[in-house]
């Protein structure tokens, strides 16, 4: 029996949260980044702002400059992770098996569970539904025999978009397009196979299998038959996140000390707060530094005890600050945080109200108030010194 795959994405999902909690940005250019005046990347651009031909990725200075009237905010990540859980929520309701991939997508396997809605449309519409009402948020749907279709489906019907392709069709449907749709084609292998003279997915299906596993090895194999409309990859829950980390790029390359340790304090309160949000604790704390000069160093060291406190793990990545600047006297352009070896709450039974376990208590009250009401709704001692700067972070967990 062929299956039944859905693809969802949800339309610029960071702006789209955004915009949910604030009409007035609704219909107009926005740009989730930071402060456009310095260093930064976008992370989220408004359908409105993509015909300026602002992207995700792309420097805000530069999308400042194609779109003066662009609307820039900050991104909040509690935000958009309570959003994502609701989201995967409404997801499983449908199907239990399900397979999110990031915030803001996920694959559903919904083989059988169509008939009982009338078809697999009005399942996908039924969901984008809830989505809507729940949400306030749009998403775009593709559906397909298999997961490759499906995902590219959904990106062709972007936004608010519903595309299925029936069974026998993929091949008709994946020929004429580009081979960068194909998932796992990057510039590189989009340019190694327009000098073998290959542009669309139909010309790459058409070439002999020996031909491009020369080219591209095991990887050649596989996007011959994703070119083919052949992916029999079945939709499963991925393992867990194994990292979390984030880092910042500063507007001016520096030595400044305490502005350094601010910046420090402030990645350790969001790494460690998206671990509370998991309910987990780490390990291992490392950092990272980059000069000037791009010679990139990380430093990291393991814990006596798992911990998901803002101040242990501040503490630690400041141990490492010390140690790795004493000898160096190159300004720094990026310093970056990241937790590993995670380990679930039941592991780690505390025993006593240790003082940590009390302070871990109020790093999650505090979370939950700022995901509430926004990052500055509360200020601690700690974060009385972080002054919100530009400064490009990259949001996504490690698996
Ligand atoms: P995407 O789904 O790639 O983008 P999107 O939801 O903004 O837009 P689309 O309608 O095309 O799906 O990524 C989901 C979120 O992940 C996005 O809103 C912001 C975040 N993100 C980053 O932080 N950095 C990035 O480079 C990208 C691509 C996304
Ligand atoms: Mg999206």
């Amino acid at each position: 029996m062929a299956r039944c795959i859905f693809h969802i994405d949800l339309d610029a999902f960071f702006v789209s949260a955004e915009q949910a909690l604030d009409p007035k940005l609704k219909g107009k250019p926005v740009i989730v980044g930071g402060d456009p005046e310095r260093r930064g990347v976008v992370a989220s651009a408004s359908y409105e702002a993509r015909p300026f031909g602002i992207h995700a990725g792309m420097p805000l200075s530069q999308a400042r400059r194609l779109c003066p009237e662009a609307i820039f905010v900050r991104a909040n990540f509690p935000r958009y992770k309570d959003a994502s859980n609701k989201f995967m929520q409404i997801l499983s309701d449908f199907s239990p098996y399900i397979e999110p991939l990031g915030l803001d997508e996920a694959y559903l396997d919904v083989t059988g569970c169509e008939q009982s809605y009338g078809s697999p449309q009005k399942l996908a519409l039924g969901i984008k539904e809830r989505i809507h009402k729940e949400l306030n948020l749009t998403a775009s749907v593709g559906i397909a025999t298999c997961k490759v279709v499906a995902k590219i489906a959904s990106d062709l019907c972007k936004p608010d978009g519903l595309l299925e392709i029936a069974q026998g069709e993929e091949r008709n449907f994946l020929n004429p397009l580009p081979v960068a749709k194909l998932p796992g084609v990057g510039k590189k292998t989009e340019q190694a196979l327009k000098e073998m003279g290959i542009a669309t997915i139909g010309e790459l299906a058409s070439l002999p299998l020996e031909i491009v596993k020369r080219h591209f090895g095991k990887f050649g194999a596989v996007l011959h038959s994703y070119a083919k409309g052949m992916d029999d990859r079945r939709v499963e829950a991925p393992c867990e996140p194994k990292s979390i980390s984030q880092q910042i790029t500063f507007a001016q390359d520096t030595l400044d000390r305490r502005f350094l340790e601010i910046r420090l304090r402030q990645l350790c309160l969001e790494v460690s707060e998206r671990l509370r949000c998991q309910d987990k604790r780490a390990s291992c704390v490392a950092i990272r530094l980059r000069y000037a000069d791009f010679k990139t160093i990380t430093r990291q060291i393991t814990l006596n005890e798992a911990s998901n406190a803002n101040q242990v793990i501040y503490t630690i990545a400041l141990q490492l600050l010390n140690k790795t600047l004493a000898p160096q006297g190159k300004p720094i352009r990026l310093i970056g945080v990241r937790i590993s070896s995670l380990v679930g709450r039941e592991k780690q039974l505390p025993m006593f109200d240790s003082k940590v376990e009390r302070s871990v208590r109020l790093d999650k009250a505090i979370d939950q108030i700022r995901r509430k009401y926004g990052p500055t709704a509360i200020k601690t001692g700690a974060t009385i010194a972080i002054q919100a700067e530009g400064c490009v972070k990259s949001l996504r967990q490690r698996s």
